[in-house]
């Protein structure tokens, strides 16, 4: 049976047909070698010993001769998995989408952090306020010009949208006494058309400086130190006298142009200097609203819309952009 055996592997050239001929040789019902081991109970036990021995033998021959040949099959199997199937480390893999960091928000931690190096901390508070920290605190009584109702957006009777980030100021110092160097970056909301310099919401960075002996001196050179970080070293800086309600002296504080160096174009409308901020000495009818000591304390503040300084800094002229999430737009930062 073995010589028989061998002619059916030889031709035998895959898994399905070694399964085959185990079920031809092996099979416990049908297989050749498992007839043979049941007619044994038909023999002498003398008889029955020398051929059970000899069909054992047999069956581990053929058990061990299909093994060797499965393994074979195997590795040619895994052989040529491994040709077929090899990769090519050498090809350019796909490109991870990433996400970006707004404008906007660019704009918004770079001048925190220009804040941070300086010793400022950085505050916030609700958008959402009440008539009297949005104005009256700000000495913008009932009536004042300042207050506007087109300006503002109103929830109810008492409650609005915020319309500068100062209200936060007015939280701190009612809370924490003087010395103070804060910044508050935030949304701020106006009953505004929107258009390529407008929007109802738009983001500002304002700023306060609140100690003994503090003066105009102190809020020209912190801004002058500032703006040169946020913009270039040699960009120069001036005031000009202006009115804001909450702050006595008030100015309005020009950089020199950084499109032509203060030579005059578009953008400078060939002033050669460009608005970016408002500032002033805090007025003590502030600090008496808050109940510091106005004989004691001075201190200066500012404030500028951050919206504003990214259209500078990217030149991109319709602040619409911002809002619109278009990836076109967004994906150039
Ligand atoms: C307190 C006291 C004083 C903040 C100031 C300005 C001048 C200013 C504008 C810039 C462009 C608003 O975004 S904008 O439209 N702001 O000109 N802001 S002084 O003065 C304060 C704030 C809080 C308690």
């Amino acid at each position: 049976m073995w010589d028989e055996f061998c002619q059916d592997l030889e031709p035998v050239s895959g898994s399905g047909e070694l399964s085959d001929l185990q079920d031809k040789y092996l099979s416990r019902k049908r297989g050749l070698i498992s007839l043979e081991l049941r007619k044994l109970g038909a023999l002498t036990p003398q008889e029955r010993s020398e051929a059970g021995q000899q069909l054992n033998e047999l069956k581990a021959q053929v058990q061990a001769a299909l093994s060797e040949r499965q393994a074979k099959f195997k590795e040619e199997e895994r052989r040529l998995q491994l040709a077929t199937e090899r990769i090519d480390v050498t090809l350019p893999g796909y490109e991870a989408a990433r996400g970006g960091i707004h404008p906007l928000r660019r704009v918004w931690r770079q001048m925190e952090e220009i804040s941070v190096r300086m010793g400022f901390t950085v505050v916030s508070g609700p958008e959402i306020e009440s008539d009297y920290y949005n104005f009256e605190a700000l000495n913008i009584p009932k009536g004042h010009p300042a207050r506007d109702d087109q300006d503002t957006l109103y929830l109810s009777d008492s409650l609005l949208l915020r319309t500068h980030t100062s209200p936060v100021q007015i939280r701190t110092m009612e809370k924490q006494d003087p010395p103070l160097k804060i910044v508050v970056p935030g949304r701020v909301y106006r009953r505004d058309a929107t258009d390529a310099t407008h929007s109802p919401m738009f983001h500002q960075m304002e700023g306060l400086v609140v100690d003994e002996g503090i003066t105009l001196a102190d809020l020209k050179g912190t801004l002058e130190v500032f703006l040169k970080e946020l913009f270039s070293a040699d960009t120069q800086v001036r005031f000009r006298p202006s009115y804001f309600p909450f702050v006595e002296p008030g100015a309005e504080v020009d950089i020199s142009c950084i499109f032509c160096s203060g030579k005059g174009c578009r953008v400078c409308k060939s002033s050669g200097w460009i608005e970016i901020m408002g500032a002033g000495m805090v007025h003590s009818r502030v600090f008496e609203m808050v109940g510091y000591d106005w004989d004691k304390y001075t201190g200066f503040a500012w404030g500028m819309g951050i919206d504003r300084i990214a259209q500078l800094k990217y030149q991109v002229d319709d602040s619409r952009l911002f809002f619109e999430n278009d990836i076109r737009f967004l994906r150039q930062f």
